[in-house]
């Protein structure tokens, strides 16, 4: 079997960490593209010297030619404004919308066969937009956002509840803002529900509600929380790993029922729309959007979380994008 390879467009702090995570996991061969002169080669030369440590023989190159990028079999985009402190992420619309239709048009003109992860905020908008100037398949367009807010709900019941963070199952659907939707109901710990557990330990419903909601609201703001701390630059350790699982169920077929950002066509009664719901990834790309029955609280949230969607997106059209 030949090496996949895999391209990451944007080399600064996630695409870097992503660049390290698939040499190690020997995932495929990179090359890093960036605007930047030297950034991505001096980042992949950094990353390459490891390779006797880390063990690795795969290929990690740094290029600001798209023409490098020919050949690639999956795409992660990172280009793009991260957030300052204080910004939202739809505050990045104008100027991440101008990156990323230039990036669409690379990715289109020298990788025309390739599947594309976009991570780039926000988020909902890039992926619409990047689709709207390749006219790539939808399957082959997809976003990442629900696996890294997942992993965020994920680890505070962890952390709450004392157990190990592989046993608990959650997931975070809707647009990647603030109206995003962990669904509290289905949250569980090797499929006993996570608010049985909170009842139990403070024996008291209305107590382990007040908790819930409030690793609810703590995990819709934990990029705003990350972003605070670091003041330079928004979260990129986690977005990588993120992406990562993501990149892995596409390359070894692995059918993972994830949460992504994917094209609806009536599903949860959205049409024409990128928005955050459970799908098996695999080695075509998005291979099928999963619908399960939500109660009127949580359809109501998920409206609630589409209709930002579309905001945004209609925003980004105002833009002239
Ligand atoms: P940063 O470290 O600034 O890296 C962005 C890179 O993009 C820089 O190296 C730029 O030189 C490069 N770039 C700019 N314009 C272009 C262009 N036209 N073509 C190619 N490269 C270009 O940011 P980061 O890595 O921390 O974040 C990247 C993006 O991911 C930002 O938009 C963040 O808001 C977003 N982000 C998304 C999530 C999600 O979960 C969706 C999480 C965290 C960050």
């Amino acid at each position: 079997m030949s090496r996949k390879k895999i391209t990451l467009i944007g080399g600064g702090q996630i695409g870097g960490v992503l660049a390290q995570l698939i040499a190690q996991r020997q995932l495929g061969d990179v090359v890093m593209f960036d605007i930047v002169e030297d950034l991505p080669q001096g980042k992949t030369l950094d990353i390459a010297e490891a390779s006797r440590i880390g063990g690795f023989d795969t290929k990690v190159e740094g290029t600001n030619d798209y023409r490098d990028i020919a050949g690639s079999d999956l795409v992660i985009i990172t280009a793009g404004l991260p957030r300052k402190p204080g910004m939202s992420r739809d505050d990045l619309l104008s100027t991440n919308s101008k990156i990323m239709k230039s990036v669409a048009e690379g990715v289109k003109a020298n990788a025309p066969d390739t599947i594309v992860i976009i991570i780039s905020n926000p988020l909902d908008a890039m992926v619409t937009l990047f689709k709207k100037v390749t006219g790539f398949p939808h399957n082959r367009v997809i976003g990442q956002a629900g696996v890294l807010d997942s992993s965020r709900f994920s680890s505070f019941i962890a952390w709450e509840l004392g157990v190990s963070v592989k046993d608990i199952n959650t997931m975070v659907l809707g647009g990647h803002g603030d109206t995003m939707v962990p669904i509290v109901r289905y949250a569980n710990v090797n499929g006993i529900p996570v608010m049985e557990l909170l009842e139990r330990k403070y024996g008291d419903a209305a107590k382990a509600k007040e908790v819930m909601d409030a690793m609810v609201t703590r995990t819709k703001k934990a990029g705003g929380e990350v972003l605070a701390l670091l003041k330079t630059g928004s979260a990129y350790y986690s977005p990588a790993s993120s992406a990562i699982t993501m990149a892995e169920a596409i390359i070894y077929d692995e059918k993972r029922l994830l949460p992504v950002c994917a094209y609806l066509q009536g599903e949860f009664g959205v049409d024409g729309y990128y928005v955050g719901v459970p799908a098996v990834l695999g080695a075509t790309g998005v291979e099928k959007v999963v619908e399960f029955a939500l109660d009127e609280e949580e359809q109501s949230a998920l409206d609630n979380s589409i209709n930002a969607v579309k905001t945004l997106v209609a925003d980004m059209e105002r833009l002239g994008f």
